[in-house]
């Protein structure tokens, strides 16, 4: 007799908890019912303006970029098959097969503003910033708050080799991200429901810590789109959302930021959302993970596992909800 095996990071599809399963409830309740006729309407149309090709990318010869020894993984990378087939990129839609959708998202060229209280404010080409940064390779565990967990070899550079190249005013408290808003370029931002575009921030501390790294590619090559090319942020010890995908702003600021998920439900997601195994999210246990392109599960870690770089952060924090 045959029998289909799933294949393995198929795994949670069928438990249909993804991160905006109850805003999409929320927002049938709240009767955002006409918008969405429209936006039905939207989908499907294609702009030949945003679809073109996009210019060559004369950035890939620093790709594999060399290894850096420091970072080091319990755990197998995870297959790239798997990884580019399962992803959270709101932009092209609420499930995690977004791969196909993804690639009308243009990344050249991109630009890079930088604003706020910075010496000077300006913009920048992805390719003049990536060739200013000091790029190599980290292999980082991520950890979404589904309670799915993946291994990953990253390239980029450390945060702090921009914050050095960005020179933010000592008056600046926290640094904010901003993805691209275009929703001719990205169905899903014609969801009227979503507070586009994507916002994250971390505080500046945070961001000089030495495993906040910006990175622009993934498994020896640059991004593929689904993962948030051309530029995209990887703060491993929180939980995946603060993750922000295709950066187009960085801004300095001395007001938290608020980001997209915590303005949509902020009992759910917060400004710290560091990985805490004892603090469960309402919907889902953080206990545990499944391994994504496996069957195993595994208990989760304080702070994912990287407690030794980051723990200092918060030691003055603690009546702060640090842990959601
Ligand atoms: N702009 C943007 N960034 C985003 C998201 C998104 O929907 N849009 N999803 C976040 C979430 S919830 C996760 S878990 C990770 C997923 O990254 P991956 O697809 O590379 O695994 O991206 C984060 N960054
Ligand atoms: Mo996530």
């Amino acid at each position: 007799m045959f029998i289909r095996r799933r294949k393995s990071w198929e795994i949670r599809e069928s438990q249909a908890t993804a991160e905006g399963v109850l805003l999409s409830r929320r927002a049938v309740v709240a009767g955002a019912g006409a918008a969405a006729g429209a936006v039905a309407i939207g989908f499907g149309l294609a702009r030949p303006d945003e679809v073109a090709a996009d210019t060559p990318d004369p950035t890939a010869s620093l790709y594999p970029a060399k290894r850096s020894e420091a970072f080091k993984l319990d755990r197998d990378i995870t297959p790239e098959k798997a990884n580019l087939n399962w992803n959270n990129f709101y932009e092209y839609g609420e499930t995690k097969t977004v791969a196909s959708a993804a690639q009308s998202l243009k990344v050249r060229p991109w630009t890079v503003k930088i604003d706020g209280m910075v010496e000077k404010e300006r913009e920048v080409g992805i390719d003049d910033l990536i060739k200013a940064m000091p790029v190599e390779e980290r292999l980082y565990r991520h950890r979404c708050v589904e309670a799915w967990g993946m291994a990953i070899p990253w390239t980029g550079f450390p945060f702090k080799a921009f914050l050095d190249f960005a020179k933010p005013l000592s008056s600046a408290k926290y640094v904010q991200m901003e993805t691209f808003n275009n929703p001719r370029m990205a169905p899903g931002q014609r969801l009227p429901y979503y507070p586009w575009p994507y916002v994250e921030g971390l505080t500046m501390e945070e961001a000089a810590n030495e495993l906040a790294f910006l990175v622009t590619g993934a498994y020896g090559k640059p991004l593929a789109k689904q993962f948030g090319a051309p530029l995209r942020l990887a703060v491993p010890w929180k939980y995946g959302f603060k993750s922000i995908k295709s950066v187009v702003r960085v801004s300095f600021t001395d007001k938290r930021p608020v980001g997209m998920w915590e303005k949509i439900q902020a009992s759910e997601y917060g400004f710290w959302a560091n990985v805490n195994p004892e603090v469960p999210h309402p919907r889902w246990s953080q206990a545990m993970e499944d391994v994504l392109g496996t069957y195993d599960r595994r208990p989760t870690l304080l702070f994912n596992g990287y407690g030794e770089h980051v723990a200092g952060l918060y030691k003055d924090l603690q009546s702060e909800r640090l842990y959601a």
